[in-house]
């Protein structure tokens, strides 16, 4: 059933460093038009690092892992109607023969079934502020716990749950490398205010760790590589403070749940920051996909 793109399959076969790219990030996070050139610029910033991008979606029932310009206008293009798929959509989607963007959990698991061992993303789901009450616990902790993917990303949304978002990072054995930070990343923020659990300070180092991670701890998969979004880039504490808590109302005032929730949320902070919420969600996607083919050249090199 899996559609690889015949330069993906090539660098498998050839043992090259290839980097896997979600698209809800690009249909459901970031502006129509924007989002097609960031498209772009996350390959190109894969391939100045030396490795092969595959993007992954759904398109018409088929899982394709590394898309066309013409499939990453379609997925792009808010016509298209896409549907925003999580590990459990994927069974129905292909069955029913839909088109859909993956998320985390979706494009991980995509990923893992063709090969790829490596994945950049912007932020990961996680805990919500009210999971208490609303049971929303994003299932990207549960497959990353149990796929062998490092994804790369800054973090979790700052309109989570942070610290309970750790806890459930390690009751699943998610093992948590802060890049050249101490301090857990927030998506907009550098900071979240908690600490990470290890940090590594260069790619080979965080190649070293997902390579005994994988081969000697039994039972573990994925690891989580948080990279503070660059300083030049980071929103301005009060603003985002403000957004957030205008953001959370309009979602309860709407009656906005489930997987609506987080597209709702960063479309108003792109809607009210003035730009300076996309301008760090873009710059952090693009220094996480760098990061990401950084590692997977050491791990390809690695390789007997
Ligand atoms: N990173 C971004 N923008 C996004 C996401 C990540 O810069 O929109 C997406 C990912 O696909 C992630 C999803 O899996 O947000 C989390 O959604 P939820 O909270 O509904 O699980
Ligand atoms: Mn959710």
């Amino acid at each position: 059933m899996l559609r690889v793109a015949d330069e993906v399959t090539r660098a498998l076969a050839e043992g090259r460093p290839v980097v896997a790219l979600e698209s809800t990030l690009l249909a459901h996070g970031l502006p129509a038009g924007r989002n097609r050139e960031v498209a772009d610029e996350l390959e190109r910033a894969v391939r100045e690092a030396g490795a092969v991008p595959a993007t992954i979606a759904v398109l018409d029932g088929a899982p394709r892992v590394g898309l066309s310009a013409e499939e990453l206008d379609r997925v792009c293009d808010r016509r298209s109607g896409l549907a925003k798929l999580s590990r459990r959509d994927l069974g129905p989607a292909l069955a029913l023969g839909r088109s859909g963007a993956t998320t985390v959990a979706g494009t991980a698991a995509l990923a893992h079934a063709a090969g790829i061992g490596v994945f950049a993303t912007g932020g990961l789901g996680g805990v919500h502020r009210d999971a208490a009450v609303t049971w929303d616990i994003s299932a990207d902790l549960d497959v990353v716990a149990d796929t062998p993917v490092l994804v790369v990303c800054s973090g979790v949304k700052s309109v989570l749950d942070v610290p309970a978002t750790l806890e459930a990072l390690e009751t699943r054995s998610v093992p948590v490398l802060g890049y050249r930070t101490d301090r857990f990343p927030a998506f907009y923020l550098r900071d979240s205010g908690m600490e990470v659990p290890w940090r590594v300070d260069t790619p080979a180092e965080a190649a070293a760790v997902v390579a005994a991670h994988r081969s000697s701890v039994p039972g573990s998969a994925g690891v989580l590589l948080v990279n503070p979004v660059p300083p030049e880039h980071e929103m301005d504490r009060a603003t985002h403070d403000r957004l957030l808590a205008e953001g959370e109302n309009v979602v309860r005032e709407r009656g906005v749940r489930g997987k609506a929730v987080t597209p709702v949320l960063l479309a108003h902070f792109h809607e009210r920051s003035e730009g300076a919420s996309l301008a760090a969600n873009v710059a952090l996607v693009l220094a996480n996909a760098k990061l990401a083919a950084e590692v997977a050249v050491v791990l390809a090199e690695r390789r007997p």
